[in-house]
């Protein structure tokens, strides 16, 4: 059963979208064994992945805004931002999630809300989505792994969805958790982590104008691999924050359990804001190797991580006062 959804607030104008050239260039440097500096990874070598199907252009996602949240670094090519990912309910493997992850069906979806808000319920996505205006945003994105990508994205403001729900003075914190079907997801049959995914945020960072609600990437619409239909993007975090799939959205009183933090408390805290000075216990965090369609070569690409992946400017007054060795 499905609810409507409270109202957006009046939508800006739309412009058409542009159109992105894919290029479809199979990637061949997929020996990752030495890449396996994962968060869990596994290090046999991969084998050949087959081009997916590219996504169709996103026919209905118009989108009322661009912004280059990235400095005007190159964007990630398309192929490298759906071939090279991480989604364990797919595999652990880079190439597993575009390799495993066709079966899974992204509609029809619905969106369950729960928790400290007026409104609560279970909803459509259309509905989620009717008169809700996307825009690109061009973010930088780090993984905890220590290898980043800059990729375009089409979403909008988690905000302006949360909002919508009217969430009480008990709401502290958003809790997400990602769609839970084994039929769909081989990897959920290995108990890597205690499924199904989740994730979690304070709620002044949820309502920070960066956190996005993506459903789409390159000027289409997100592939399975990305977490279809509908995903976080909250660009100063180390990527795992950045849940896919999401089913369900809780406000929650206390700080929720999320997925990595639960499995690996001493590694992936909660806060988990890509900083340079607080190293993984296994690895320095203060370069990261910059994927942008010349190899997965370790040594390459090598760059400085910068503090907050460089929203500093934007979003460090969220964690005044707070010692952030502590809440890493
Ligand atoms: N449900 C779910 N969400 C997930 C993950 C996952 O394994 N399961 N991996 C996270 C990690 S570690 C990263 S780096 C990003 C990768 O996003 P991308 O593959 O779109 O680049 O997704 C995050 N979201
Ligand atoms: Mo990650």
């Amino acid at each position: 059963m499905t609810r409507s959804v409270p109202p957006v607030s009046p939508s800006v104008s739309i412009t058409p979208q542009a159109v992105y050239h894919n290029r479809r260039t199979i990637l061949k440097l997929l020996g990752l064994g030495a890449a396996a500096l994962a968060t869990g990874c596994t290090s046999q070598a991969a084998p050949p992945v087959p081009v997916p199907e590219t996504p169709r252009r996103a026919g209905t996602l118009a989108v009322s805004r661009r912004t280059d949240d990235a400095g005007g670094e190159a964007q990630t090519p398309y192929p490298d931002a759906t071939q090279y990912n991480n989604f364990y309910e797919f595999g652990t493997g880079k190439s597993d999630p575009a390799t495993n992850s066709s079966r899974f069906k992204p509609r029809p979806w619905s969106l369950e809300i729960a928790g400290h808000a007026e409104k609560t319920g279970r909803f459509a996505l259309e509905d989620i989505l009717a008169g809700q205006p996307l825009e690109e945003r061009i973010y930088r994105m780090r993984c905890v792994e220590a290898w980043s990508m800059v990729i375009p994205w089409l979403g909008f403001p988690l905000a302006n969805l949360l909002k919508r729900f009217a969430p009480t003075s008990r709401a502290k914190y958003v809790a997400f958790t990602t769609a839970d079907r084994p039929a769909q997801m081989p990897g959920l049959a290995d108990r890597i982590l205690d499924w199904p995914y989740r994730e979690g945020l304070r709620l002044d960072e949820a309502m920070h104008p960066l956190t996005l609600l993506v459903v789409g990437m390159y000027g289409r619409e997100l592939p399975n691999q990305n977490g279809a239909p509908l995903r976080l993007v909250v660009p100063w975090k180390y990527g795992f924050k950045g849940i896919k799939s999401i089913a369900r959205i809780e406000f929650t009183e206390q700080q929720p359990r999320t997925a990595w933090n639960v499995a690996a408390p001493g590694e992936y805290g909660f806060y988990a804001n890509v900083n340079p000075a607080v190293d993984h216990p296994r690895w320095s965090q203060q370069t990261e190797r910059r994927i942008a369609g010349t190899g997965f070569n370790l040594f390459g690409n090598r760059i400085t991580t910068q503090p907050f992946n460089g929203y500093a400017e934007q979003v460090a007054h969220l964690y005044a006062g707070m010692d952030l060795r502590k809440y890493f």
